[in-house]
């Protein structure tokens, strides 16, 4: 590794899995070990990529493309790395990121089962190589994810999906998790919070170890 770099770990998982709740774990364990990191998410992060978050997310009369939807989702990235994700790194920060290209071979292959080929060129045009060091998948049965997530009051075109996009989904994120068991963590999520994190801190502590 480069010591000069920081590290840059992603947390992923499908509707329900307890990201929003989890992120504030992780974060309390990296400050606990005074990391100095960039909170961030995608889509978003920078005020454009928070603007084509909104278009992304917002329930329209007019059909989305499948194709308009991966190329908002790869313009926003590219904005993302460009003003904050590779500066925080190359400036020796780590960056903690909610969802990353790892939910667009999940949603945009998987859910809407776009060419992973084609997701792949876009991948290597945008992030040039860059890849997180850490990806922690929370996985859960569908089921029980939409469950826990329908206490919501407004649903969101993605959150709008039927049962069947987010089985494929879970099982693109499975799929990339097996293929990459180095860089992935799979959390089973369907425990109590403290199961959960129980199971995190463990992989946070080995990751830091080998930091
Ligand atoms: N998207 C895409 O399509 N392609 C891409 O490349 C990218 C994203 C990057 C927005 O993401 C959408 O963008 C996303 C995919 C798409 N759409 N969906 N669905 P987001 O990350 O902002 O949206 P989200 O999935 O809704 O994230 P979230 O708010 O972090 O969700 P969550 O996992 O459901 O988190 P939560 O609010 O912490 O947990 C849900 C509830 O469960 C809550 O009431 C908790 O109190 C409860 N909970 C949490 N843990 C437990 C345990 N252990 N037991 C019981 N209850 C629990």
């Amino acid at each position: 590794m480069n010591q000069s770099m920081g590290r840059f770990i992603t947390l992923e998982g499908t509707e329900g899995v307890g990201k929003s709740t989890n992120l504030q774990f992780i974060q309390s364990v990296l400050e606990q070990h005074q990391i100095d990191y960039q909170l961030t998410r995608e889509p978003g992060g920078t005020p454009l990529a928070e603007e084509v978050r909104e278009l992304l997310l917002a329930n329209r009369d007019e059909i989305v493309a499948d194709d308009a939807e991966l190329l908002l989702v790869f313009a926003a990235r590219a904005q993302h790395l460009e003003q904050v994700i590779r500066p925080a790194l190359n400036n020796g920060r780590w960056v903690l990121c909610d969802r990353f290209t790892d939910a667009t071979f999940a949603y945009q292959g998987g859910g809407r089962g776009l060419d992973t080929d084609f997701i792949s060129r876009l991948e290597s045009m945008v992030q040039r190589g860059l890849q997180p060091d850490l990806t922690i998948l929370l996985d859960l049965p569908v089921e029980v994810g939409l469950a826990r997530a329908s206490q919501r009051a407004e649903l969101d075109r993605f959150e709008n999906e039927k049962l069947a996009f987010f089985e494929q989904v879970r099982s693109a994120y499975l799929a990339r998790a097996a293929a990459e068991p180095d860089r992935f963590a799979v959390i089973d999520a369907s425990g109590t919070l403290d199961q959960v994190q129980e199971q995190i801190r463990v992989v946070l502590e080995q990751f830091l170890q080998q930091s």
